[in-house]
């Protein structure tokens, strides 16, 4: 059987619970037949607080299905393996423990082996779940995939392993390096690279701007172009400027506001004890400046307007492109994409 076959499919079905699982990770799970490697069934953690992917997958043996809707033959007589990108849990969270589900119907389903993606680092589960099945007597083979499976999961991970939400700064350039003027709102993105930035917002619990932004663009800074929830917005007010009656404090979404202590450090700290895994910083410079400085983020997205100069305004931030950058045109516009964490894939 080749394992990693079958966690590949484990993080296609992940996917589909992208923008509805956070702060939890994103977990798809494949049950096979060990010796004919046929597929059982199928599942995935579909949405936060909702049951997660063992349990999906389980709950449909022998009555479908693959994620293509397809009913699957379930020979109960032969072993099976069952496949998941993240270690099976073993606490009472918001759902019982995936570990002794998966105990509790290893006779009827032939269960002989569970093969993980990578471990849960929440510290409540943090290896038990991978203990609880091997005490069990069921065979477990982790790491199978598990750079990929870590950087699907790169958001959940920095919130455990790092106790700060994961850091995504992103902003638009003139092609003389200019994000905008101090006065006026400068349209630098295209329709299509505006779409790209609310995907963006979707993939993150939050979103960061600085008073200056706040002001001068007037942002509702929700997610409309792109399926999820909106982000919770996040302002950092040192001088109370920012008014009520701004855009930012609108009903649609939630509003955080950093003004006593704007320190870097202290926000992400703050945010993680929240319980948010990932903040997209929109600007303005000196926010932007400032955590650039600090050393502290994970991903920047910059976007280049090739066509447009300003010849003055406010400058963009200098960023040094390490080794993993990427280049995706975005109609006339470019956008550089470069990632500086520790699950990064340099490909
Ligand atoms: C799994 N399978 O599909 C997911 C897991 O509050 P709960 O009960 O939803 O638990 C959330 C925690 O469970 C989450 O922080 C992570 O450690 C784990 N997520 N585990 O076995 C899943 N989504
Ligand atoms: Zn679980």
């Amino acid at each position: 059987m080749d394992y990693e076959i079958y966690i590949r499919r484990c993080l296609e079905l992940a996917k589909a619970g992208e923008y509805y699982v956070a702060p939890n990770p994103m977990v798809g799970a494949v049950l096979a037949e060990s010796t004919t490697g046929r597929v059982v069934a199928e599942g995935w953690h579909h949405r936060f607080g909702e049951a997660h992917a063992e349990v999906d997958c389980l709950s449909k043996v022998g009555t479908i299905v693959n994620h293509a809707g397809m009913k699957c033959d379930n020979n109960t007589s032969l072993p099976k393996t069952l496949f998941v990108n993240l270690e099976p849990c073993s606490h009472w969270g918001k759902t019982p423990p995936c570990a002794d589900l998966i105990i509790r119907r290893r006779e009827e389903l032939k269960i002989e082996r569970v093969v993980v993606g990578s471990l849960d680092p929440n510290p409540e589960v943090a290896g038990r779940g991978v203990r609880r099945l091997q005490e069990a007597g069921i065979e477990v083979v982790t790491g199978v995939l598990e750079k990929e499976c870590r950087y699907l999961n790169r958001r959940f991970m920095c919130l455990h392993e790092e106790h700060r939400p994961y850091v995504v700064l992103k902003w638009a350039q003139t092609a003389d390096g200019y994000i905008g003027s101090p006065d006026r709102r400068v349209v630098i993105s295209n329709s299509v690279s505006k779409q790209i930035v609310h995907k963006m917002r979707a993939e993150n619990m939050a979103i960061m701007v600085g008073a200056n932004t706040a002001l001068t663009d007037n942002p509702k800074l929700l997610n409309t172009h792109w399926s999820g929830r909106n982000p919770i917005r996040v302002l950092l007010d040192h001088r109370h400027r920012v008014p009520e009656s701004y855009n930012i404090f609108s009903g649609e979404s939630e509003t955080i506001v950093y003004s006593d202590d704007t320190r870097w450090e202290y926000v992400l700290s703050d945010l993680a004890s929240r319980g948010i895994h990932s903040v997209l910083v929109e600007g303005g410079a000196t926010v932007l400046n400032n955590i650039l400085e600090t050393g502290i983020y994970d991903e920047v997205h910059v976007e280049v307007n090739p066509n447009l100069y300003l010849n003055d305004g406010i400058k963009a931030p200098a960023l040094q492109f390490g080794a993993l950058f990427e280049r995706t045109k975005i109609l006339k516009n470019t956008l550089y994409t470069y990632e500086k964490h520790k699950n990064a894939i340099v490909n």
